[in-house]
C-alpha cells in the first residue's frame, strides 16, 4: 500500500523562523518531517490546501527550541545551598567547603541509573512542556570513569523515551573530586586517559565541555582535555569567565570550541578569539540571576562583533534550579538587555549551531519539522510575558506530541 505523509496546514500565523519575525502572516505546511511550503498568506493559494489536515489559525510559530546548555541529570537537592547564599555564602565559599557542585556528586553516584532516570524525567518533560525540541544534557556529577558513563546513558536513555532530540556532553572536568583532592592533575589524567576513551568507544558522548576557572580547573588543564577530546574526534566547548576572567574562552576559540558559554567577565581578547573561530556565546541568564552576579556579560561587544549568542536555561541543582526556557528568553531581555528577537534566535537558530547542528533551528521550505505554536500574538511576547500553558501545539519529527 503507498504510504502517504500526513501533511497539515496553519494559516495566518506570524513566523519567527530562527533569525527573525517574517514581515506577514503566513500560511506553512508540513509534510512527513519536513517543512514543505512556508508562504505569505497573500499569495497562498487555496488549492494547496487540498489534502492537508487544518492546524487552525493565528497565533505565532516558531522552531522547536534548543536548549544548548543543561545539567537535568542529577541526585539530591541543594535547596540548603539556596538558603545558605541568600543569607550571604558565596557560591564559591560553598563550593570551597566541599559542598555546591561537590553536593549533587555525592547523591548522583549514590542514585541508580533508573533512580536518575526518573528524576530526570520530569525535569526534560518541563522544558518539553515549554516547547523545546532538542536539548543538550551534560554529565558532570559522576567524576568517576562509571559514574559519568552512568550519567551519559541516562542522557541517551531520555531521548529515547521522550520524543526530543537529545544531545550529549561529556563534563568530566567539571569540579575535582574528593579522591583526587591535592591532585587536580592527577584527575585531569584519569580524564583525558579514561573517561574520554571511554565515552567515545561507547558511543555515549557527542561533545566534551570543561570548567574552566579558579574553584575548577586551570586553563593548561583544560587545554589537555580538549587535546585529548580531539584525539577522539569530540567537538569540545567550555564553562569560561563565569566568575573571573582566565582566558579560557580565548583557549577554546584556538580548539575550534563550539560554544564558550557564561562568558560574564570576557574581554576584548576574548571577544576577538571566538569571532575569529565562528564560535557561539552562550548567554546563561539564570545562572546569573540564581547568584546575584552583578558583572554583566559583554552583549554590546558581541553584538557588535557580529559573535552568535545563544540563551539556555543552564538547568542545574546549584546555580540555576530554572526548568522553564521561555523564562529565559525573559531573563536574557530583562537582565542582559538582549532583544526579544536576539533572546528568540538564541534559543532557536544560534543555539543549534551551538551545538554542531548549523542551520537547524529554522523555519524553512525543507527544514525539519520540529515546531512550536504558540498561542501569543507576536514572537516577542513569548519574551515579554512568562506565562506557562501558551503552547498550543508541538511537533517533533513530524509528529505531533501535543495540541490543545
Ligand atoms: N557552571 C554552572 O553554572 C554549573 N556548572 C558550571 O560549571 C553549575 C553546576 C552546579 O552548581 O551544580
Ligand atoms: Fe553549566
Amino acid at each position: 500500500m503507498p504510504h502517504t505523509e500526513t501533511r497539515r496546514l496553519w494559516r495566518d500565523i506570524s513566523v519567527f523562523d530562527g533569525l527573525r519575525t517574517l514581515p506577514e502572516p503566513m500560511a506553512v505546511i508540513t509534510e512527513g518531517v519536513r517543512v514543505v511550503a512556508l508562504v505569505a498568506m497573500n499569495d497562498f493559494d487555496e488549492g494547496e490546501a487540498q489534502g492537508c489536515s487544518d492546524m487552525g489559525r493565528g497565533g505565532v510559530m516558531t522552531p522547536g527550541l534548543v536548549d544548548c546548555h543543561t545539567h537535568l541529570v542529577f541526585g539530591g537537592s541543594r535547596a540548603d545551598e539556596f538558603e545558605a547564599r541568600l543569607e550571604g555564602a558565596s557560591y564559591e565559599e560553598i563550593a570551597r567547603r566541599g559542598g555546591g557542585i561537590l553536593s549533587t556528586v555525592r547523591a548522583t553516584r549514590e542514585a541508580s541509573e533508573e533512580a536518575l532516570l526518573a528524576l530526570a524525567r520530569p525535569r526534560l518533560e518541563a522544558l518539553i512542556g515549554d516547547g523545546v525540541t532538542t536539548v543538550e544534557i551534560k554529565s558532570g556529577y559522576g567524576l568517576t570513569v562509571a559514574d559519568e558513563m552512568k550519567m551519559l546513558r541516562v542522557a541517551r536513555r531520555l531521548g529515547e523515551e521522550l520524543p526530543v532530540r537529545v544531545v550529549t556532553t561529556l563534563l568530566g572536568a567539571h569540579a575535582l573530586p574528593p579522591e583526587f583532592k591535592d591532585d587536580s592533575d592527577g584527575y585531569i589524567d584519569l580524564v583525558c586517559r579514561e573517561m574520554i576513551p571511554a565515552a567515545a568507544a561507547q558511543g555515549l558522548a557527542d561533545a566534551v565541555d570543561v570548567f574552566c576557572e579558579t574553584i575548577a580547573f586551570s586553563v593548561a588543564q583544560c587545554e589537555r582535555v580538549f587535546e585529548a577530546a580531539e584525539a577522539h574526534g569530540l567537538p569540545i566547548k567550555a564553562h569560561a569567565e563565569q566568575l573571573s576572567n582566565l582566558g579560557g574562552t580565548a583557549m577554546a576559540a584556538r580548539h575550534g570550541a563550539l560554544s564558550a558559554d557564561h562568558i560574564e567577565y570576557l574581554d576584548e581578547a576574548g571577544i576577538a578569539a571566538i569571532r575569529k573561530a565562528g564560535s557561539v556565546a552562550v548567554i546563561l541568564p539564570g545562572a546569573f540571576h540564581t547568584l546575584r552576579e552583578t558583572q554583566q556579560p559583554p552583549i554590546q561587544a558581541l553584538r557588535e562583533a557580529g559573535v552568535p549568542m545563544a540563551v539556555a536555561t543552564d538547568a542545574n541543582p546549584g546555580s540555576s534550579p530554572l526548568f522553564m526556557p521561555t523564562l529565559m528568553l525573559n531573563l536574557a531581555c530583562t537582565l542582559f538587555r538582549l532583544t526579544p528577537q536576539e533572546a528568540l534566535a538564541g534559543m532557536t537558530a544560534h543555539g543549534a549551531t551551538a551545538l554542531g547542528l548549523k542551520g537547524e533551528g529554522r523555519i524553512r521550505e525543507g527544514a525539519a519539522a520540529d515546531l512550536c505554536i504558540w498561542d501569543i500574538d507576536t514572537p516577542a511576547a513569548l519574551a515579554y510575558t512568562v506565562q506557562p500553558g501558551r503552547l498550543r501545539q508541538r511537533l517533533f519529527q513530524g509528529e505531533l506530541t501535543h495540541d490543545r
